[in-house]
């Protein structure tokens, strides 16, 4: 749009990180600040979105209540992003800024955590709307499991928590994406005042691919 024109479209912000990282921690601090400065509309939404229909197998799966081959839940994850996906570019078209507690990288780091072949775990998650920036969280193992209910779901323990954060570590994750790492090993206020700063440099960038400089 060119300078004046009605309505910008909004930025999608992504936490992604390890279990207990502090993803939802972090994401509600970012929204209940931009909506306390008053930034304009802000959305908070999570993957698994576990109240879908699709969402409900896979809360079943997480709690150890349904079994399924890893392939298929690798599936049901990635479903349950499309499900939301409209929705999502809807909301960024009229303006409204989303931010997302876990999205398509985790489908990849976790499936492949189990053994699955990379390339063929990001298949499923293409063409869904690329998000503007993505904060990953990361902490040792240590650190998460001293944090609380850690060890009530399916992939809360040490030695899966260690091979997803092997592979959070591979490029293609980060390939043509604005991609920061934030040590959230620290002070919840530490790690939100680096998460603004960074909101910020991505919030200015956006401008200016808007509205080049002359
Ligand atoms: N999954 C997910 C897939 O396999 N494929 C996929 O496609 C997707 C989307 C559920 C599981 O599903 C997997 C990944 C997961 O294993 P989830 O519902 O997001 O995903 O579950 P968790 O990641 O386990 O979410 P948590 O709520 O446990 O972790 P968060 O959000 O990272 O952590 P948060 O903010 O709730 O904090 C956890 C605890 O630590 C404290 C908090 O107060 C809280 O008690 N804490 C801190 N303590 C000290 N210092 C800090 N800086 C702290 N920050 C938070
Ligand atoms: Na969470």
């Amino acid at each position: 749009p060119k300078w004046g024109a009605a309505q910008a479209r909004g930025l999608f912000l992504v936490f992604e990180g390890l279990d207990r990282s502090g993803k939802s921690t972090q994401s509600k601090k970012l929204e209940a600040h931009l909506q306390k400065v008053g930034y304009g509309k802000v959305k908070w939404m999570c993957f698994p979105n576990r109240k879908t229909a699709i969402g409900t197998a896979i809360d079943l799966y997480l709690r150890r209540q349904l079994e399924l081959p890893d392939e298929a839940v690798h599936r049901l994850f990635s479903a349950n992003r499309w499900e939301m996906a409209k929705s999502i570019v809807e909301d960024l078209k009229a303006g409204t800024t989303i931010i997302c507690d876990r999205y398509a990288f985790s489908g990849v780091a976790y499936s492949a955590a189990k053994g699955l072949d990379f390339t063929w775990c990001q298949s499923p998650d293409r063409g869904l709307p690329c998000p503007d920036g993505i904060f990953f969280l990361y902490i040792d193992e240590k650190v998460g499991a001293s944090r609380a209910n850690f060890g009530d779901e399916r992939y809360e323990n040490a030695e899966m928590q260690a091979e997803v954060r092997n592979q959070f570590k591979d490029p293609r994750l980060r390939a043509q994406v604005n991609w920061h790492d934030v040590d959230g090993a620290r002070d919840k206020e530490a790690i939100h005042a680096e998460i603004l700063r960074a909101f910020e440099a991505i919030r200015q960038e956006d401008q200016e691919n808007r509205h080049p400089v002359q």
